[in-house]
């Protein structure tokens, strides 16, 4: 799974430009619960320089939402594997039960933990893209991406302001590769998620045959088929042979 997420979100590379479809709006950046539904969180990856702080919000609406009304609780107080930290592939943390019509949302405190506590002047960046300090083409912080295998879903979060180097420590400025924090949510019952298929997936969707993919692209246990022209081809030769045939 861990070699799934680095192949869809690369260190460096900008998902902005190289896979923009992976940005959605809220809806599937968040999630929505249609019954009742336990949640864990665990530490997936870190991709980051800074030490993050990771945390999650619950309300039951998005469009009531602000800044300073959300109620952030801090899961991981330093979000970083060694040496910045200890954390480690797996490592997991109990949200407990929500109920329907919850909507769970991540909090990022960029570069937060800071002698020994979560630095609460630190840029804070959310699920939540107008809760985020940039203008509306750069304000989405994060990727949520559905893993079938695993039946997680994951959570990729940038941790730099997008639009201005200077709002963040030491000036960085971001890449926009969307992996400084990586987290798996385990959803149970994975029926309780309503907005599954507004989240785009883990493995990219495959290419359809001789639409977009590689040359001689094929399923292994798709069966041959012509294609249309070429059936409409040989469809017409049979016809000037029949002609011919019945030319006297
Ligand atoms: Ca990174
Ligand atoms: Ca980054």
């Amino acid at each position: 799974m861990l070699d799934s997420v680095i192949k869809r979100l690369p260190e460096g590379s900008d998902v902005s430009k190289k896979s923009p479809e992976l940005i959605t709006d809220d809806k599937g950046a968040n999630i929505f619960l249609n019954d009742s539904a336990s949640v864990k969180v665990a530490f997936v990856y870190d991709g980051a320089g800074y030490k993050n702080s990771l945390g999650y919000f619950t309300t039951t609406d998005l469009s009531t939402l602000t800044s300073s009304n959300a109620t952030d609780s801090i899961i991981f107080s330093n979000f970083s594997s060694s040496p910045d930290g200890a954390l480690k592939l797996g490592d997991s943390f109990d949200l407990g039960l929500f109920s329907k019509g919850s909507i769970i949302g991540f909090t990022l405190v960029s570069n937060g933990w800071k002698n020994g506590m979560v630095d609460p002047t630190s840029p804070i960046f959310r699920t939540v893209k107008a809760l985020n300090p940039e203008s509306k083409a750069t304000n989405a912080h994060t990727v949520l991406l559905s893993d079938a295998t695993s039946g997680l879903l994951l959570l990729g979060i940038e941790d730099l302001n997008r639009d201005k180097c200077s709002a963040n420590d030491y000036g960085y400025c971001s890449d926009n590769d969307f992996n400084d924090a990586v987290i798996g949510i385990c959803v149970d019952p994975a029926s309780a998620i309503s907005n599954i298929n507004d989240i785009p997936t883990l493995e990219p969707p495959k290419p359809s045959p001789g639409v977009s993919g590689p040359a001689n692209w094929r399923e292994i246990n798709e069966p041959i088929t012509e294609n249309d022209s070429i059936k409409t081809q040989k469809a017409n030769e049979r016809a000037a042979a029949n002609a011919a045939k019945s030319q006297p």
